[in-house]
């Protein structure tokens, strides 16, 4: 329902002082640059470009706030890892992406995407580092799963699943999903949905 409803881009920030002054429960969706991170967001509300997908990788350079029916606030982080990224970029992404990470007090769940087909790369487990040592919990969702046969992504599941277990931060299922059959979409919106009226931080 949440998710059918009204869908509103509040504001792109660039830095802290850019961040919306809210209390309304938020989920933030990070992942390497390309990972899909925008296109799920786009399947989720149902929009076909509330957030803005592109071809070419380390496209959303800021924060992008959404805000759903007056409920829930949904950010968009700019991608890491993107390897031909000036390294004055990758700088600035790490100190907005983890202050804001680190420091949102209303952050109900980051949804951290990885790619089916690759698995957790370096600077996702970077990432889940840094989640897990700061305590913001974090669930991995496995993106693009029509690109790889059904036994695959299962398969990339487990083992996700399995590296979870000695990480304190992390839900301990995985989701898997695709913007383009809309597989795992509609479970997504029900795990996220119920972060909206509950007051529990995992
Ligand atoms: N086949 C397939 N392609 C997808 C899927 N999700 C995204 N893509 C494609 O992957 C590319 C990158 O998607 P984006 O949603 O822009 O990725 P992003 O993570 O927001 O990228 P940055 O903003 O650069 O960090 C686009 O060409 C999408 O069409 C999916 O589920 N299946
Ligand atoms: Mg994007």
């Amino acid at each position: 329902m949440l998710f059918s409803r009204e869908c509103k881009f509040v504001t792109g920030a660039v830095n802290l002082a850019g961040i919306p002054d809210t209390s309304l429960p938020e989920i933030a969706f990070a992942g390497r640059s390309n990972v899909g991170k925008s296109s799920l967001i786009n399947s989720l509300t149902g929009r076909k470009n509330i957030a803005r997908t592109s071809v070419t990788p380390g496209r959303t350079r800021e924060i992008n706030f959404f805000c759903l029916n007056n409920t829930m606030m949904i950010a968009d982080l700019p991608g890491f890892g993107y390897a031909k990224a000036p390294k004055v970029n990758i700088k600035k992404w790490t100190t907005l992406v983890e202050n804001y990470l680190k420091g949102r007090a209303s952050l109900r769940r980051t949804c951290l995407l990885i790619d089916s087909r690759r698995g957790p790369m370096q600077s996702d487990i970077s990432v889940m580092n840094m989640l897990d040592e700061a305590a913001v919990s974090y669930i991995i969702v496995l993106t693009k799963s029509d690109k790889i046969k059904p036994n695959s992504v299962l398969n990339m599941k487990k083992v996700c699943e399995n590296d979870l277990k000695s990480r304190p931060a992390a839900y301990p299922s995985v989701i898997a999903s695709s913007s383009k059959t809309g597989d795992g979409i509609s479970y997504l919106r029900s795990h996220l949905a119920a972060l909206a009226v509950s007051t529990e931080s995992i």
